[in-house]
């Protein structure tokens, strides 16, 4: 299992957790997504993640992700 956490400075809410944990489950190769809107992070877990197109698939739902944080 891989894991791909990113900052997201947007999230402000239940709705933006709730929206980003949906969208992102919604790829097949991801297995759980946890997003914190305290932490403004937001931590994917799957097989053979793409860090690329989960970065796109975040800015796709409005919630863009600070480039370089790895
Ligand atoms: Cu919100």
């Amino acid at each position: 299992m891989q894991t791909e956490t990113f900052k997201v400075p947007n999230i402000k809410c239940g709705g933006c957790v709730k929206a980003i944990e949906d969208g992102l489950s919604a790829l097949p190769e991801v297995a759980e997504v946890s997003a914190s809107a305290e932490r403004k992070e937001v931590v994917v877990r799957g097989e053979t993640l793409d860090r690329r197109q989960l970065a796109d698939k975040l800015a796709e739902l409005g919630y863009p992700a600070e480039t370089g944080a790895e």
